[in-house]
């Protein structure tokens, strides 16, 4: 679709450069980015929020930075939307909007070049910007449930396809409930959100969310620990953390040599001080860290009282959210 300040910014270009010749004007596309690594939260965020602004006559086209997981494609295709377009970088001055993060390294290259002119988000920020925007970050579960928010405080009529997508974001970030992170207002959304979306049974559609991302087939060790990864700084030192959400830890357990290997390929190659790989039990609720040096091990028993599971793993407990538990704590230890 036209959009008006796009059109104006490459007019007066044109104008400016009038000994060019030109026949056509082509606009820019305008982007809503999730983040690297793009799980269903923002995915789904993405789509439905770019469903919300087309009705408002904006044209934004949901990207995704990368190969989608199998829970994200197992969400799409029950809804029946497509998989959103895949880019590596943008060009500089495209108008775009972050949701689900606000760090840049999450984000596409090029961004610093962007024009960011809105963030909707739920972590911590980390940000310093050029220019003003528009930002809406809450401590809540997911970036779907803010969606929601904006999407109800603004009368917008969903479909049954778009709420039950929410539904589907929220249900993955808070891993149905059960993640700290999770608040009243996640649940009363689902329960609103549910009401268009008519799913019978939450518990089992979100059993089968989880069954379909626990499917990794014959992933290998490296995409394995890149699959939900991020890089904090701590102590101006950088820390790669993996997280492999799933009801089969055994999956990853089993393939231990192989992620060692891999997970010291990857401290070298993102120059990394320390790196950790959580097997997360949805089921059970548990956590079994990956360590390749002993300098990580003893963090992970002072921070977490990480108790030995086998050579290289750490039973660390009950400890479900790299956001609000892993990372604060890592922080302050550091
Ligand atoms: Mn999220």
């Amino acid at each position: 679709m036209f959009n008006y300040y796009t059109h104006k910014l490459v007019f007066s270009k044109l104008t400016f450069f009038n000994n060019i010749k030109c026949t056509m004007v082509k606009t820019m596309e305008q982007y809503i980015i999730s983040h690297k690594n793009p799980d269903t939260d923002s995915i789904v965020s993405a789509i439905i929020y770019s469903k919300y602004l087309s009705k408002k006559g904006e044209d934004f086209i949901p990207v995704a930075l990368g190969e989608l997981n199998k829970e994200t494609k197992f969400v799409l295709e029950k809804f029946n939307f497509s998989s959103p377009k895949i880019i590596e970088k943008i060009l500089p001055d495209t108008k775009i909007i972050l949701v689900d993060h606000n760090e840049l390294n999450q984000s596409v290259q090029g961004v610093g070049f962007a024009k960011i002119i809105e963030i909707i988000d739920h972590h911590k920020f980390d940000l310093k910007t050029g220019e003003p925007l528009k930002i809406r970050a809450e401590p809540i579960g997911s970036t779907c449930s803010i969606i929601a928010k904006k999407l109800f405080e603004n009368n917008y009529e969903l479909s049954k396809e778009e709420s039950g997508m929410l539904i589907s974001g929220i249900i993955s970030d808070t891993l149905f409930f059960r993640s700290p992170t999770t608040t009243q207002e996640d649940k009363d959304i689902i329960t609103r959100l549910n009401k268009i979306a008519n799913i019978t049974d939450l518990e089992s559609y979100s059993n089968e969310m989880f069954t379909a991302k626990s499917d990794l087939g014959d992933i290998s060790a490296h995409d394995l620990v890149r699959l939900d990864y991020k890089m904090f700084r701590f102590n101006d030192r950088n820390y790669g953390i993996g997280v492999m959400e799933t009801t089969n830890p055994s999956y990853a357990l089993k393939r231990k040599d192989e992620i060692v290997k891999a997970m010291k390929d990857i401290k070298e190659s993102d120059n990394l001080e320390g790196t950790f790989f959580s097997v997360v039990d949805i089921i059970n609720e548990n956590n079994k860290t990956f360590y390749i040096s002993d300098k990580d091990k003893k963090i992970l028993m002072d921070v977490f009282k990480g108790i030995e599971f086998e050579e290289n793993i750490l039973d660390i407990g009950n400890i479900l959210s790299r956001k609000k538990e892993m990372v604060p704590r890592l922080e302050k230890f550091l």
